[in-house]
């Protein structure tokens, strides 16, 4: 696991995750970068996806993206912890891994699902984020690399802090 910072539609991966909404039509945040970096043949083939519940995840192409697909994940709406958000959360990373490794995909990079307009609280969804991905590895024993794609230097110190007392 290893942490990269910026903006996660530059990154050349096989994959990366966009924090989506049920509807999968696009939306603010890091859902309209990737919108708008991959291009609008990325909305025609969410068109047809029928959208996507809250901790479950769904796959396209990544057209004029550098990554090859695009894992559209929805994460929970922060409500104050005591409507399944963390369950929701984990679910979000644990269920993008398991579509990743179905395709083949050897990297792949997540955003900070649902600490955005979403409201989920970061060091709580970065601690899920990270333990729910460690897991994920112990019990699979999949080897995919994960990057984790911080956005803003509060992320990042956040990731930073996590990963060097977690590996
Ligand atoms: N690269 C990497 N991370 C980014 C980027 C980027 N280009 N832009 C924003 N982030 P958010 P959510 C970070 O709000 O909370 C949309 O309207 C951002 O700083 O994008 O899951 C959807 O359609 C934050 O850390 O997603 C949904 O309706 C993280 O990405 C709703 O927002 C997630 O923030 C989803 O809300």
């Amino acid at each position: 696991m290893k942490l990269d910072s910026g903006d996660i539609t530059q990154l050349t991966v096989d994959a990366i995750v966009n924090a989506a909404n049920r509807s999968l039509l696009g939306g603010g945040g890091v859902d309209g970068a990737i919108h708008r970096a991959a291009g609008p043949l990325l909305l025609k083939e969410c068109q047809s996806l029928g959208g996507c519940e809250t901790g479950q995840a769904k796959i396209t192409k990544g057209y004029d993206l550098p990554a090859k697909y695009v894992i559209h994940t929805v994460g929970p709406i922060w409500k104050g912890g005591e409507a399944r958000e963390k369950e929701l959360l984990a679910s979000c990373y644990s269920e993008s891994l398991k579509l990743a490794d179905s395709h083949d995909i050897n990297a792949i990079a997540f955003p900070c699902i649902s600490t955005g307009i979403f409201g989920f609280p970061k060091q709580l969804a970065a601690e899920i984020a990270i333990s729910t991905c460690k897991s994920y590895h112990e019990d699979t024993g999949s080897e995919i690399e994960i990057i984790f794609c911080c956005f803003g230097a509060e992320d990042t110190d956040i990731y930073k802090k996590l990963l060097s007392s977690s590996l």
